[in-house]
């Protein structure tokens, strides 16, 4: 199958998902057309079957915005009649599904061999919780939604938000987000045992937590929950990521003196190093439609400690693969970080448990639901 994919290309978890699901499915012998504003960071490297298609934008002074949803529109016309495409996918709805939308009205209305093409789109979290409820974008997004010829949601509760929110009755499938586990496992070599000299002396624990440093990621909550759990038990506590409120999470490790304690790393490419020697991971987010970032930890065999928002307790299961407390409550969240940290043998089930079941949430088990997909929206 040739299939054109659409995702924002920087740091966030939807365009990661995209980017993995092309790869994927490129190893498996689709053709994929990658069309967006810039390379996906994760695109790195040769790849047979992938190609990638830069949207350019004509900045005229007229325009006093840039013209992206229409300019990603007629890239998507041109990818998809010059490189023959089966079928457009759109990673997070806005602009992509209403560019995909636009690109097959216009498809449509050529009448070439490309008028049929369809569209589906999937919907990754923000886009529908937060973006997408503007007044400013409502009434579009639920438009493209609806005209999409498939869409899918990365939870259960994204998929009941969708069809609760924006009061439609589609069908949405669930395809959850996935990952590579052979690539994210625990690693025990000469350079993580140096990188964990480097973090933490031999007894202390690691404490870990990555994300875009969003508010709705709560870090301060893990710097909270850090200030208390090293009264308790001796450690450390390692910041992946940025973002706007890095600044203030700085501020905030000082005001508490605790930053020589606090790593702030910034944006890392080796996750897997970083996880391989990290004990507990934090994600206390307000909002968090699956929790790619979890997943990546559990895969390594690091017990998580989330917030019950969302997606999470589809992925996190509470007094197995980590806890879930409410979103704030950082005295419960400390308590269970310092029950796990001092009960070795809970731990090392717990461990064993979160491998497990980031196991279900494999390449090979997810990528075969969206070819399902694309055939059921083919009509194959
Ligand atoms: O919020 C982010 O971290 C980025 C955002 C995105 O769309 O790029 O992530 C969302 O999609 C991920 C992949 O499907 C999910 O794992 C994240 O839970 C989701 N984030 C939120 O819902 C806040």
């Amino acid at each position: 199958m040739k299939i054109g994919i659409t995702c924002y290309p920087t740091y966030g978890g939807s365009g990661v998902v995209a980017t993995e699901l092309g790869k994927a499915l490129a190893m498996r012998g689709h053709e994929v057309h990658f069309i967006s504003y810039a390379m996906p960071t994760r695109l790195n490297g040769f790849i047979d079957n992938i190609f990638y298609h830069e949207v350019e934008i004509n900045n005229y002074p007229l325009f006093e915005f840039p013209l992206y949803s229409i300019a990603l529109a007629s890239k998507m016309v041109e990818v998809t009649k010059f490189h023959d495409l089966d079928l457009l996918h759109a990673h997070y709805a806005i602009p992509h599904a209403t560019s995909a939308f636009l690109a097959r009205e216009i498809l449509k209305s050529e009448g070439g061999n490309k008028s049929e093409i369809k569209f589906i789109t999937t919907l990754h979290g923000t886009d529908i919780t937060l973006t997408g409820l503007e007044p400013s974008f409502l009434p579009t997004m639920k438009f493209s939604i609806q005209k999409s010829d498939g869409v899918t949601a990365v939870s259960r509760f994204l998929k009941e938000k969708t069809q609760q929110q924006y009061q439609i009755d589609k069908e949405i499938e669930v395809i959850p987000n996935f990952i590579d586990i052979n690539k994210y496992v625990r690693e025990d070599n000469e350079k993580t045992k140096c990188f964990r000299k480097n973090f933490a002396k031999n007894d202390e624990k690691i404490l870990t937590h990555t994300s875009n440093f969003r508010a709705l990621k709560r870090v301060q909550d893990v710097i909270k929950i850090f200030n208390t759990v090293k009264e308790k038990v001796d450690s450390k506590l390692i910041l992946i990521g940025d973002g706007p409120e890095r600044s203030e999470c700085e501020r905030y490790s000082r005001e508490l003196g605790i930053s020589e304690d606090i790593k702030f790393m910034g944006k890392q490419d080796a996750l897997v190093e970083l996880l391989s020697v990290t004990d507990l991971f934090f994600l206390p987010s307000q909002s968090e439609s699956f929790g790619l970032s979890a997943l990546e930890a559990m895969s390594c065999g690091v017990p998580v400690i989330s917030s019950s928002v969302g997606g999470l307790p589809e992925l996190n299961l509470h007094g197995e693969t980590g806890y879930i407390a409410e979103i704030g409550d950082v005295e419960r969240m400390s308590k269970y970080a310092i029950e796990l940290l001092t009960n070795e043998k809970r731990y090392e089930h717990f461990s064993k448990n979160a491998r497990k079941r980031a196991e279900h949430f494999s390449e090979e088990n997810i990528v075969p639901m969206y070819e399902k997909f694309y055939d059921k929206v083919l009509g194959m």
